[in-house]
């Protein structure tokens, strides 16, 4: 089993996570989803239209979501990545597409979560800040923002993930770029795992990192579509590559 040299000081290592990494959590990918995400298309319930258009829908969908992410634990895979973030500190960064939030009960603090997460909420209306929020909402009334009181009518509250047609968080967008860019050329390692490489702009990180010269990892159950981006292409579970690929042993 091949283990990633990070013994250079100057190395620097960002793993990009997608769903196949909380699969053997027991959380569905969307590519196994069954239940609503099955029988829905994806217009219907992760876009900002289809939620407005149908909330009650929306919420039914993101609430099941929240029962699976509760009832989850993190698996090896978590672990090990928070096991890596230890001993690199600022030389690891972690960049996730998943919103249920394992990779931070797991131990990673060096986390940007690129689509958001699933246990915090916000309002539709107002800014206030989204807000942790473990509620289950699969009946009617709908929550409404206890904040903005002083309109006609207060804001609907959604869920604080990012829907398809929404932009990324600036922010993360920045924080992802500067730190591949500070990496001494060379010394930068590009992972990816447990992701299909459809959903922009995460599946496009690659290419950045391709640019910037990194050496390109990938960790999967099967080649995705942006296979042919990744110089180590390692096919198999995360939870059982990751500890010997970073030199940890599993818990
Ligand atoms: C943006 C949160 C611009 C919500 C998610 C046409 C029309 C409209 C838009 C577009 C379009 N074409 C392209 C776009 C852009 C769009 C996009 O990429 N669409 C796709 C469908 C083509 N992207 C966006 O809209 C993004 N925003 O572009 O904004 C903009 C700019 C300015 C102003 C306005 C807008 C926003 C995208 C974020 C969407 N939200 N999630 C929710 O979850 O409900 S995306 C969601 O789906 C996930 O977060 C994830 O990103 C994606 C699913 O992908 P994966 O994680 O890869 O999961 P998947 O099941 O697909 O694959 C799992 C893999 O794991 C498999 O390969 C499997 O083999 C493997 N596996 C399984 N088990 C294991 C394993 N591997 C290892 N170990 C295992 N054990």
């Amino acid at each position: 089993m091949q283990t990633l040299d990070l013994s250079d000081p100057q190395t620097r290592l960002i793993v990009l996570t997608g769903a196949g990494t909380s699969a053997e959590s027991g959380i569905p990918t969307y590519r196994a989803m069954n239940g609503l995400w099955r029988t829905h298309s994806i217009q219907e319930v992760a876009t900002a239209y289809g939620f407005l258009n149908d909330p009650a829908l929306g919420w039914r969908f993101y609430s099941e979501r929240r029962v699976d992410a509760l009832a989850a634990s993190p698996n090896a895979g978590h672990v090990a990545l928070a096991d890596i973030e230890e001993r690199l500190g600022d030389r690891f960064l972690l960049v996730t597409q998943n919103i249920d939030g394992l990779h931070q009960r797991a131990g990673s603090r060096r986390v940007i979560e690129l689509h958001g997460n699933l246990l915090h909420s916000r309002c539709t209306v107002c800014d206030r800040p989204p807000f942790a929020d473990d509620r289950l909402y699969q009946e009617l009334p709908l929550p409404l923002c206890e904040v903005c009181t002083d309109r006609a009518a207060p804001g609907m509250i959604r869920p604080a993930v990012v829907w398809f047609g929404e932009a990324i968080q600036g922010a993360d967008m920045a924080r992802v770029e500067k730190f591949m860019e500070s990496a001494p050329r060379g010394h930068l390692v590009f992972l990816a795992a447990g992701t299909s490489g459809v959903v922009t702009p995460a599946s496009a990180f690659v290419e950045d990192a391709k640019r910037l010269a990194a050496a390109t990892w990938l960790v999967n159950l099967e080649p995705p579509e942006n296979v042919g981006y990744f110089q180590n292409v390692l096919l198999g579970a995360s939870g059982a590559i990751f500890p010997a690929l970073f030199g940890v042993t599993p818990g």
